[in-house]
This record gives C-alpha cells, structure tokens and sequence, in this order.
C-alpha cells in the first residue's frame, strides 16, 4: 500500500505511554520472573491508573493531535475548539526572550529521560533512557539523550581541560580546548548505542516500554576533529602501533582500546554535539566519537590517547561489556553494534484508541554500514512488507521509517526487521539464542515484538 491510496477509514488515535508511573517493585519483579499473566495484569492496571490520571491532569493532552483529516470532519459538526476564539488568541503573547535558552512546552513535561526501577543502580553508577516512543525523525535532542556514567558526570571549564597523545608517537603532544577547536574540523550523523541496551530482555520481556527496551540509544551531528589529523600531527607509529587507548578524566578513569584500522578510519575527537557544545551529562567539552562501535568506547570527558602495539585489558574490557557464550566462555572486544530495529509507535505502554489507520512508525541502524531494508509483520512474522525508509540514510546512523497500518480490532504482534547494505539481516530472538545462549547482557540486537491487544493495549512479548 503506498501513501496514496490510503483507505478512507476513521484514523485511529493513539495513547501516548504514561512513562514514570509503573511501579519499580512491579519491574523488579518482571524482571527477575519474567512476565505472567498476573503481572500483566498489574501492569494493564497501573498504565490504566495513569492514563486516568494523565487525562485529568495538566497533560491532558494524552490523546495524539487529530489527523488533519478527523478534525475536518469535527469542524463540520461545529466543533468550538476551531468555531470559536480561544483564549491565546486574543491575549499579549510573552516576550521574545523570555527563556534565553529555549525550554519544551509545558505540555511535553512527561518526555523525560528516565532511570528503570529494575536495574541495580547507584547516585552515580547508572544510566537514563531516552523516550525513544516520544522521538520524530532521526535526531535525539540533546536534552533528551541517554545517559550512562561509571562514577558520575562532572562539568569540566574547558580552560582547565587538557588533552594529551602519548605512547608510540614521535612527539607527544598536550592540546588545549582552544588549539583542538582551531584545527580543521568535520561534522556528522551517527547513533550511539550501550552495548548493554536490550540487556535485560535476554530471557524474557521483561520491561513495559520501549524507553526501557531500546533507550540506551541516541543520534547526534557530531562536530570534531578527526582522530587521524591529531596522529598525523603526533607522528603515531602506524607501522608497529595497532591499537589505541582512549582515557576519560571522570572519576571512572573509563578507558577502551580501539584498533588503529577505526582510529585512522571515522574517529573523531569531538567538542559539538547537535549544533551546540556537548552537554556535561555527555562529555563536555571533548568525548571521543567511534561511530558504529558500542557506546563505552565513546570516551567522555576524553583525556588522552595512547598509541600501543596491543589491546590494554582494561576493567571494562574484562569484567564488564564482554558477552558470555553459551560454553560459558566470554567473548571480549566485540564492539560494532550489529544491525537492529525498533518500533517506537505504537509501542509498549501505549493504547490504540480505536480501529482504522495508523502510521507505524521506528527506527533501524547498523554499526557496519547504511540501512538498506526494513520489513514490517502485523502477526508476529509470519508475513511481511517493506516499510517506508525516510531520508536521509546514512552510515552508522539511525534510519526512521514508516509504514500504513489499518486496524482492524484483532489481536496482533508488531515487529520490525532491519537488514543493513551488507545484506545481515536482524535475527529473531530464536536464531540468536542458538548461537549467543541466553545468559548474554551485551549486544542483544533480536527482532523485538510489540503484542496489540484487542482492548488496543500494547505490551512488550517475547517471540522465539
Ligand atoms: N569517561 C567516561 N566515558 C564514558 C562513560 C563513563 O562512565 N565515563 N560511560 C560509557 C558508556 S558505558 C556509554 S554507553 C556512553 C554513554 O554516553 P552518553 O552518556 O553520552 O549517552 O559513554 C561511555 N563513555
Ligand atoms: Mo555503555
């Protein structure tokens, strides 16, 4: 079905997710037993509580905006809300410059980024999740991306920030923010992604939305410097240096190791992020950028990078971001973020208001390359079609598509499957399994699936 001949049925509505206000005793427990049908129950309830509390409150809007269309028809019955003057019409607006620094509509105050009650988490060791289900397009707003601190985040002046390349240089090198933002600079598009998202949907579904599922992912512009101009500037020895070292000056002195083949490749020492600065929470004023790798390597705070002939070992590259296999051996240094999908409306937590049309609609990204195809199942993979790709599509970048969905008021289960211009195509949860096991908490890239109930509740299931 293309856009153009879209069916002339009633436009279905959708119910934004009352994020925040499933109980964290609720998750645990989905977490450590996975779901059931008392479970689900509780949580049908407590999404039902909110959404009444929701309505009620200031964000009343809880019902999408109406298709242009459905309001047409509301206006031809005399809908006040488009007849009448309404009260901001015929008052002084604010002035410009009221915030100096531009904040959301009051409205949007239930977009947040948010902590999941089921993960074991510190004041500073831990991570917030990006409402991937409230995102349009490609870009996470920079108020708005994940984050994942080791010891905290720190807001570094950037005059006291000092940059170093040492080790297997002919020179080293100390750089201020000011000589690295006078070099020649590059700007691009690229996720980022913690190699743990999806880690706690290993076993079984385990958390109800989609924030909590997939929001260990962001996409950014990136404004920096590549890593390749500053070893040239260093005089790295390419001949015996094969990897690098990549230092973070926060209290988690986080360091990765990273190949020379990606050093020299799309890395960037970058200080922009959006169009601004980075934001503190992210790394401000220099992370490193390794596009398509997973998000530990994505030194914050960035210090220094050594150049050496062998892989450090280092804490987060032997107890933790290793995948364990099912012989029970761990797997170190896997670092590209396979190709993968989501969808992000409807999904988990939200509430179809109705049959008729809806516009289904997610992200896909691979760490190896473009996205070259998205396939859509409505029943849970036993048919599919070809989704909609929305430009632009780039490298190791997310790709937003879209696809025409009519309701008809059965029972379903959504899923979206992504292959990357390498040809790999997303496993389902089956395949994985049977060469990764099931007791991994990295790199968890199955087909995700979203089950429509037939009251248009949405939950999280878990397809082999
Ligand atoms: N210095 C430093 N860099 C770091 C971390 C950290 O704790 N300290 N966390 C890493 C991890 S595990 C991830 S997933 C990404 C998260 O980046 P974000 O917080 O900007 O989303 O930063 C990485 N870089
Ligand atoms: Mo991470």
């Amino acid at each position: 079905m293309s856009t153009n001949d879209r069916p002339p049925v009633p436009a279905g509505r959708l119910r934004k997710a009352p994020e925040g206000f499933v109980s964290g005793d609720l998750i645990n427990e989905i977490c450590a037993h996975g779901m059931d049908e008392t479970r689900r129950g509780f949580l049908r309830k407590s999404f039902l509580a909110a959404g009444a509390a929701l309505t009620a409150g200031a964000a009343g809007r809880a019902l999408a905006a109406t298709p242009a269309a459905g309001a047409a028809a509301q206006a031809a019955q005399g809908d006040p809300m488009i007849l009448q003057p309404r009260p901001w019409s015929t008052m002084l607006g604010h002035p410009v410059a009221f915030h100096p620094y531009g904040v959301p509509s009051k409205y949007e105050a239930n977009l947040q980024r948010r902590q999941s009650p089921g993960l074991t988490q510190t004041a500073q060791a831990s991570v917030a999740f990006a409402p991937l289900q409230g995102f349009f397009g490609i870009i996470t707003p920079n108020g708005l991306h994940f984050e994942r601190h080791h010891q905290g985040w720190v807001d570094i002046d950037p005059d006291q920030h000092r940059f170093m390349i040492n080790g297997m240089v002919k020179e080293p090198k100390v750089y201020t923010m000011d000589d690295l933002m006078r070099m020649p600079s590059v700007s691009r598009i690229h996720f980022i992604e913690c190699g743990a998202n999806t880690g706690m949907e290993w076993g079984n579904a385990a958390v109800p939305t989609v924030q909590y599922t997939h929001g260990m992912l962001s996409c950014c512009e990136y404004t920096g410097v590549p890593l390749k101009v500053l070893l040239d500037d260093c005089g790295a020895d390419l001949k015996n240096g094969k990897y690098v070292l990549a230092e973070g000056n926060d209290g988690s002195s986080t360091t990765r190791t990273i190949s020379m083949e990606a050093a020299l490749d799309d890395v960037m020492v970058a200080w922009a992020m959006n169009g601004e600065m980075l934001r503190p929470e992210n790394g401000y004023p220099l992370r490193l950028v390794v596009p398509g790798v997973q998000g530990v390597s994505w030194v914050k705070w960035l210090r220094r990078i050594k150049v050496g002939d062998q892989p450090w070992n280092a804490m987060n590259e032997t107890s933790a971001y290793v995948d364990l296999m099912p012989d029970g051996m761990l797997r170190q240094y896997t670092s590209i973020q396979e190709c993968k999908s989501v969808i992000t409306s409807p999904s988990g937590g939200q509430m179809l208001m109705g049959k008729g049309y809806y516009n289904v609609s997610g992200l896909a990204w691979s760490g190896r390359g473009k996205i070259k195809q998205v396939d859509v199942s409505f029943d849970g993979g036993r048919n599919w079609r070809t989704a909609r790709l929305e430009t632009p599509i780039l490298d190791k970048c997310l790709t937003r598509f879209n696809i025409d969905w009519v309701w008809d008021g059965s029972p379903a289960i959504l899923q979206s499957r992504a292959m990357d211009s390498t040809g790999f195509v997303q496993p389902r949860y089956g395949q994985l399994h049977a060469v990764r096991g099931t007791r991994s908490t990295y790199h968890n890239n199955a087909i995700q699936s979203w089950q429509v109930a037939d009251t248009g509740e949405v939950f999280n299931v878990h397809v082999e």
